[in-house]
Formats: C-alpha cells, structure tokens, sequence
C-alpha cells in the first residue's frame, strides 16, 4: 500500500473504541471509490520535555475558558509540530482487525495442554492475522531503514525494530520488538531446552542494543512475550519501565527471563503448561471455546 498526503475521501463507518485517559481513539472507515474496509488507530503524543519551553511562547494561541480570581482556563492550540497524533491506518482491514481494535467484554480463558491441541492450534493454523509484514522485515522488503540491530545467524538470529506502536522520539515510552529470524516457532507454547541460545541471544544482544542507541539502561528495560499473541511468529516486546504499555497485563505478558528460568527448570514447561489469558466476545478463539462447552 502506499503512502497517503490527507484523509481525503475517508468516510467514517463507526467509532470502534476510544479512551478518554489514554488519548486515543480507533475508528472503521472505508475510503472513496473502494468497498475496502479501513482500521484508523490516532493517539495524541506525550509531551516532550525537550520543547516544552518552544511550546510556551507567542506561537501558542490560547482562547480562555473562564477565569476566577487567580484561576485562569484556557484551551491552547500549540504548533501542529508539538502537538502531533500518531496515526495508524490500516487499509485493506479485515474483519479480525476491525473486531481486535472494537470495544468488547472480555473473558478469560484457561488452555490446558490438550484444548491447545484440541482448539487452539487449529485455530493458528487457520491463520488468523496475516504474518507477510513480519516476513517483510525478515526479508528486508519493508521497514529495512529503521532496523536497530541484527543477528543474521539463522537459529538463534534476529532482527530488532521499533514496534508500530512508538513514534522513536521519547525513550519514556520506549516500545521495540525483536522478530526471530527462524520461522515456525509460533509463541510461547512451542519454546522448550533447543530454543534457549535463541532466547538468551534476543535478551542479551537487544538489551545491548537498544540500551546503546537510546541511552537507557539495561534495567529500565520490560522484555516480555505476549500469550496469546496476535502474531503467531515468535517475538520479543522490550518497553521502557515508565510507560504504562498496553498488553503488560496478568496473563498476557510473561517476562523473558522467567520464561528462560521455567524452561532451564523443565524443557517442556510450556508445552505442558495451563495458559491463562483474556479473549474478546467477538474472538474466533473464544468463539472456538464457547461451541466446545468450555465457556
Ligand atoms: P503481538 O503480541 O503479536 O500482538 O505483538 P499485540 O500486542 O498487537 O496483541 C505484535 C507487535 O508487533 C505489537 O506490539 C504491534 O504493535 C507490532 N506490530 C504489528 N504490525 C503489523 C507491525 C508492523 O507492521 N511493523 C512494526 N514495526 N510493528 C508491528
């Protein structure tokens, strides 16, 4: 897909989601002369302390509220370059993308090791989210320039990238993954003793990395893997200590080192393991547990 100037002739279909303490909102469209659906993801930028000062000038046009005694009120409009939205468009969406990112109740399913074989890794294996952007980093066909690090090795090598989610300008909310380079390794569920130089490669050479290019240290670093993830590729999730990310949550994050430690313990912990995690009502995976009775 290439790149767009404007949302010219973008038609909103429905507000998907939207977080009032978060800053962000998710909303389904399609664009104009196109039955694709598309998937818009906006959310306002931190502040930066780097220009702070350049924001509080003549350039910001303030229109006042109210004011009460010493109680002044305004609502400011800063330079659109202080003030930006990061914007994610998805287009073409399909349904499962418009479902991930809709408001949802969600329930928490427990996968023994014989559901997974039962109802999960069927699941997987209809390929629920497509893996070909993951393939194109692997292949240098996309995203090539912001690579941070990588180990071509082909069993325990990797590639280390910002995620999607962070816009590279403050490490306090610091998001990047490391994407394995071989393939097949779908999550946690498969890692047992041979994948260990894999995953102490990742934890070594990506905390180094990264700590080197943007001056954090190594323990103001999050690495963690996400079950289940969206994206049945193996990766690793390295997020700055201060940033509240989405997907730290009990039951979906497991950090990297404690992973490591089960698996030294016992190689087939994860094989064997009761994974706990949530599910959207809409979820093909929940969907899967409702018709067989297990919810
Ligand atoms: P996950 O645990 O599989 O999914 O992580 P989830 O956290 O979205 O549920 C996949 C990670 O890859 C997420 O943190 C995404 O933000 C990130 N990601 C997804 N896509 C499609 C891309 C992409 O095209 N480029 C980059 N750099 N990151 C992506």
């Amino acid at each position: 897909a290439e790149a767009r100037d404007n949302f010219a002739g973008f038609k909103l279909i429905k507000v998907l989601n939207e977080n009032t303490r978060n800053k962000c909102i998710f909303v389904h469209g399609s664009f104009e002369g196109s039955d694709d659906d598309a998937v818009v993801l906006m959310e306002k930028t931190p502040f930066d302390k780097q220009s702070i000062s350049a924001m509080l000038t003549s350039t910001t046009d303030l229109k006042q509220v109210m004011q009460n005694d010493i109680y002044g009120v305004y609502t400011s409009s800063p330079p659109p370059d202080l003030n930006g939205i990061n914007t994610t468009i998805i287009y073409p969406a399909t349904d499962r993308h418009i479902m991930k990112y809709s408001a949802q109740q969600i329930y928490l399913i427990n996968e023994t090791a014989e559901e997974y074989q039962e109802i999960t890794l069927p699941f997987i294996e209809s390929q629920p989210f497509s893996l070909q952007w993951v393939y194109n980093i692997l292949d240098k066909k996309a995203e090539s320039d912001r690579i941070i690090f990588e180990d071509e090795d082909t069993d325990t090598g990797f590639i280390l990238l910002p995620d999607m989610k962070w816009d590279e300008k403050l490490t306090e909310n610091l998001y990047i993954i490391g994407i394995c380079h071989k393939r097949g390794i779908r999550s946690l569920r498969d890692l047992g003793r041979e994948h260990l130089p894999l995953l102490n490669n990742i934890a070594k050479k990506g905390k180094e990395a990264i700590c080197t290019k943007y001056g954090v240290k190594e323990n103001q670093l999050r690495v963690y893997l996400h079950y289940q993830p969206s994206y049945y590729h193996l990766h690793v999730h390295f997020t700055h200590v201060n940033f509240d990310a989405p997907g730290m949550n009990i039951g979906k994050a497991h950090l990297l080192l404690d992973v490591m430690e089960n698996i030294e313990m016992q190689s087939d912990y994860y094989p064997k393991k009761t994974f706990t995690f949530t599910a959207k009502e809409k979820d093909p995976l929940y969907l899967k547990y409702k018709a067989a009775g297990k919810m």
